[in-house]
This record gives C-alpha cells, sequence and structure tokens, in this order.
C-alpha cells in the first residue's frame, strides 16, 4: 500500500486506481477521465493554476444522463439530505466525492467541485479545460472558429461535446491525488467532434443565444440524453423546485 506520502505511481498502479474509480463511479451514472495537472496548467491563466507538481495524477468526473435517476433521486429519498439552504444536487455530489475520497484512505486526494470559487470568486476549477485536456470532452471556443461572425465585443462562452452524450452530461470537478505523480500517464488526445467551422459557429450560437431550448445538446446524434423528469428538473428555478422534488421522491417511492 502507499503511503500519504509523496510518490510515483507506475502505470500498473495508476491502472488499478482507475479500475477502482470506474467500479465506484460506473453503476452511479459517472466517467471518471485521468489528466496531469501539468496539462491543465499549461492552458489557464496563472490565476486558475492549481498549484502542485506538473506530473501529479487527477481525475475529471462527468455526469452522464443517467447520473439523476441514478444518484440524484436515490439521495432526494434519504430522509435528512435537504439541509433548508444550498443547492440539493451539490449536496448530492458533495457527498459522493467524499465517498469516492473514503475508498483511498492510503491516499490523500483533493476534491474540487465545479461549483467551488476561490476567496476572490474565480472557478476555482474550469473544467472544461479539464475535460479536454483529458481527452473526455472537446472543448470548443471562439478562438476554434476561423472565420468569426460575432462583433469583436460579444462576449461568446465555450461549450464542451463529449463523443457519446453530445452537450447531455455535466463536468462535476476534479480529484486531485496530492503528492502522487504518474510521469508516463498516456495523453489521450480530444477528438475532433465537430467537422467544420460551420458546425463549431452553430454550436456555439446554440449554446450562447438558446441554451434554455437544449439544442445545443443535440447538435451531434446522442446514445442517450436527459429523461423528462431530469429535464423539467433543471428546467424549473432553483428556488422553486421543492415542488418537483416532492414529486420526484413520490414517484420513486411507487
Ligand atoms: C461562471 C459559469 C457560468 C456563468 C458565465 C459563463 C462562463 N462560461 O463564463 C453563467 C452564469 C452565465 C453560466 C451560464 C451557463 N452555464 Co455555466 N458555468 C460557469 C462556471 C462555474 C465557470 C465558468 C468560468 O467562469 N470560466 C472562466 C473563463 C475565464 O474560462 P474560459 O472561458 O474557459 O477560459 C479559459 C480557457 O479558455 C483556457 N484556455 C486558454 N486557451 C486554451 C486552449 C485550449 C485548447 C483549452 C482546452 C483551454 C484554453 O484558459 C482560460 C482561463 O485562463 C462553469 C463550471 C466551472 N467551474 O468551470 C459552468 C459551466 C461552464 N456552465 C455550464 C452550463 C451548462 C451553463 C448553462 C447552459 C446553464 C446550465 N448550467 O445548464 C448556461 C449557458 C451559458 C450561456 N449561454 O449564457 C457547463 C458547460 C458544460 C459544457 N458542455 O461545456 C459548466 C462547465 C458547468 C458544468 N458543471 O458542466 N455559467
Amino acid at each position: 500500500m502507499l503511503e500519504k506520502t509523496e510518490s510515483i505511481v507506475s502505470l500498473e498502479d495508476f491502472s488499478k486506481i482507475k479500475s477502482k474509480l470506474d467500479l465506484l463511479l460506473s453503476p452511479n451514472g459517472f466517467e471518471c477521465h485521468p489528466f496531469k495537472v501539468g496539462w491543465y496548467n499549461d492552458h489557464v491563466a496563472e490565476s486558475f493554476h492549481l498549484e502542485y507538481q506538473p506530473d501529479t495524477l487527477a481525475f475529471v468526473i462527468i455526469s452522464i444522463p443517467s447520473m439523476f435517476e441514478k444518484t440524484f433521486i436515490p439521495y432526494l429519498l434519504e430522509a435528512d439530505c435537504l439541509r433548508p439552504q444550498g443547492d440539493p444536487l451539490d449536496q448530492c455530489m458533495v457527498k459522493h466525492f467524499s465517498g469516492i475520497k473514503e475508498e483511498f484512505p492510503s491516499y490523500d486526494i483533493t476534491t474540487i467541485h465545479d461549483f467551488e470559487l476561490t476567496a476572490n470568486r474565480r472557478p476555482r476549477i474550469l473544467v472544461q479545460t479539464a475535460g479536454h485536456v483529458s481527452g473526455a470532452v472537446r472543448y470548443y471556443q471562439r478562438k476554434d472558429v476561423k472565420s468569426d461572425p460575432w462583433d469583436e465585443k460579444k462576449k461568446i462562452f465555450g461549450v464542451c461535446l463529449h463523443p457519446r452524450y453530445g452537450g447531455w452530461f455535466a463536468l462535476r470537478g476534479v480529484l486531485i491525488f496530492s503528492g502522487v505523480t504518474c510521469p508516463d500517464l498516456p495523453r489521450q488526445p480530444s477528438s475532433d467532434i465537430l467537422k467544420t467551422d460551420d458546425e463549431i459557429i452553430e454550436l456555439l450560437r446554440r449554446y450562447n443565444e438558446h441554451w434554455e431550448d437544449w439544442s445545443f445538446r443535440d447538435i451531434i446524434p446522442v446514445e442517450e440524453r436527459y429523461s423528462k423528469n431530469q429535464m423539467d428538473y433543471f428546467s424549473t428555478k432553483p428556488s422553486e423546485r421543492m415542488d418537483i422534488i416532492d414529486s420526484l421522491k413520490n414517484l420513486a417511492k411507487n
């Protein structure tokens, strides 16, 4: 067993860690994809850097459509799970990430969620960049467009696509194995899911101009989408979700 100290993991040990994570995550509607912190830091501005050695082993955690039914609804059914303040889905993710951490007592794992902010109110982790460098998703940004049709002053937010789920997924955060480096970790390139400039422009238009109609998520054919219950949940304002939570709980009980 490895100690909670600086250690270099071989590809064999890495495979053991990855298999264990997959076993814990995939039955619950999650995927994990490894990356080195250095790959992430190489892309983001210094203010977003993660202060670890470049070879430090990390994983990005993605929720796929079935997470809602496999993890979130069971969480809602647990009697004491809903504290008056806080987002129930965020709380559910916190619980899930802590459960994963507990399964690796010999490692010092730092978890960072997509919703965590620094003291300067900056996101602690840019999950889209993490997802891209892991090769799990392709992050499409304005700078990927060759003939840019937008006013230069307009802010265009970037969006990731998953090769199997298009836009029907979320990037929930990262697990960083502090003090654990994996120099030989092979890099999985992110695949070019869209082929033409027009397709990228169309994706960015849908995401920036009418993300609420869900159409950016269907820019490519997908294996699975969010269920109607899940879409109803996310289409409801967070402050008005109590009724829908109650009906989801009743449905699951019956
Ligand atoms: C703040 C935030 C918002 C804000 C601002 C949006 C924004 N992008 O800034 C608001 C409230 C508007 C928003 C709205 C939405 N959001 Co939002 N949001 C975030 C959040 C928390 C942080 C984003 C951020 O501030 N980025 C900071 C900027 C500076 O990052 P950046 O533009 O990527 O710049 C970096 C890269 O360019 C990188 N870089 C530079 N060069 C290169 C080169 C390469 C190759 C790479 C890979 C990177 C790279 O360096 C830059 C930093 O230095 C993320 C979660 C997270 N923690 O990342 C979710 C997130 C981006 N949102 C998401 C979503 C889905 C939405 C909504 C659709 C609502 C929803 N949740 O359903 C809407 C749609 C947005 C719209 N059309 O207006 C998803 C996107 C998923 C995806 N498929 O990409 C995320 C990832 C949340 C998640 N858990 O999955 N959001």
